[in-house]
């Protein structure tokens, strides 16, 4: 039996275990399935080892006794109702960064929408080379390929758009106030609880590629972030106030498909050039326009004044107090007022995800 064949066979185990009212006996698994029921057993020992808990009472047979955040390709792919985004899952469990595993297998020619996912990241990275805190079991560390036949000016929209998804799944799955801080930040009053780092491939004229590189906290309890970030990241379980080890209110797998499931109507919709209905749908969740901002762009030179505007192209727009305004594509946003804090950390920081590749 292929590696396939078998992995399906579980996530259908799975599967007949949730949709059960009660519970499910090997039997009848087995009958369903059209396979021995000693495979079923062996089926139901790999789920437990995947972390989920499976009771067996000797008559009634087996169910399963709480929601485990189990990730998998087939967890994430089962939820997906996409045509292209993530029906190519690459999953590990430790890599170095998905990033740098994305563009590996982009490479070799990998297809539009290729997702690959990690449990761990031992070497995940932001912008300029920062570091990204990765820890197993607890966050979503994964990749995007888009193969957009757009030019580079196009390119700064992904962010923003990629954004717009992570943001709008964080709400609707959680009822949390995810908002938008320019250009790659999500907050959670005033928190960053998800970070994007876009990567592209350019030909002269045109992008080749571009990796989209999505971070989410999602169960780590506040104080498991290590010291330099306390106080300036947070994860959604923290911020559901939902104590170590209970039940995920939302798992990562669900999280993932939902975002794509969004974010591929979100891309098709996008027009030839600048990010049309999904602009207004950005300024909605933004945290940044409105706001007295100190922004430096990529030479390091720092303009301060109020957010105003976002172009159709992506880029900030602000307007300093002699009431002149500049346009930024590309920079470092420090909000000067947090929302839903009390500036605790005026210097926490956003950046603008677009690097080249090397
Ligand atoms: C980002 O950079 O926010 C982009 C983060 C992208 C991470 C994903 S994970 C999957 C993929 N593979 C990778 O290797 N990367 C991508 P930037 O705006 O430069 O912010 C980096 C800063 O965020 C750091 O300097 C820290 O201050 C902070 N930070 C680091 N880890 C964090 C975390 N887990 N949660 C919140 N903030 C964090």
């Amino acid at each position: 039996m292929s590696l396939n064949q078998r992995d399906q066979l579980r996530s259908r185990v799975l599967e007949l275990l949730e949709t059960a009212p009660e519970a499910i006996s090997g039997q009848e698994i087995a009958e369903r399935l059209g396979i021995s029921r000693t495979a079923v057993w062996k089926h139901i020992q790999a789920l437990r080892r995947l972390g989920y808990s499976i009771e067996g009472r000797s008559r009634a047979g087996y169910y399963l006794t709480g929601r485990a955040d189990v990730l998998g390709p087939e967890e994430i792919r089962r939820r997906l109702s996409t045509r292209f985004l993530g029906r190519q899952v690459l999953y590990y469990p430790l890599v170095g960064s998905t990033n740098d595993v994305a563009k590996e297998v982009a490479e070799k020619g990998a297809p539009e929408g290729t997702l690959v996912v990690a449990d761990q990241q031992s070497a995940g990275r932001g912008r300029l080379k920062r570091s990204w805190f990765s820890p197993p079991g607890s966050g979503i560390w994964m990749s995007l390929i888009l193969r957009p036949r757009v030019s580079l000016a196009q390119a700064p929209r992904y962010t923003l758009v990629v954004g717009v998804a992570v943001a709008e799944a964080i709400r609707s799955l959680t009822g949390l106030a995810a908002g938008i801080k320019w250009p790659n930040d999500v907050l959670i009053r005033g928190r960053k609880v998800a970070g994007i780092l876009t990567e592209l491939r350019a030909e002269p004229e045109a992008v080749a590629y571009a990796i989209v590189g999505v971070g989410i906290n999602v169960s780590q309890p506040a104080d498991a972030f290590p010291p330099e970030l306390r106080g300036i990241a947070t994860s959604i379980a923290a911020e559901l106030g939902q104590a170590h080890g209970s039940e995920p209110a939302v798992t990562r797998a669900e999280l993932i498909a939902d975002i794509l499931n969004r974010l591929e109507a979100d891309y098709l919709s996008l027009p030839p050039t600048g990010l049309g209905v999904l602009r207004q749908r950005w300024v909605n969740l933004s945290v940044t326009l409105g706001e007295p901002v100190a922004i430096s762009d990529v030479g390091g030179e720092i303009f301060r004044g109020r957010a105003v505007d976002l172009q159709e192209d992506g880029s900030l727009v602000v307007e300093g107090e002699r009431g002149e305004r500049r346009a930024f594509i590309a920079g470092e946003v420090t909000l000067l007022r947090l929302p839903g804090r009390h500036n605790e950390n005026p210097m926490a920081q956003a950046s603008y995800g677009e690097e080249m590749l090397s």
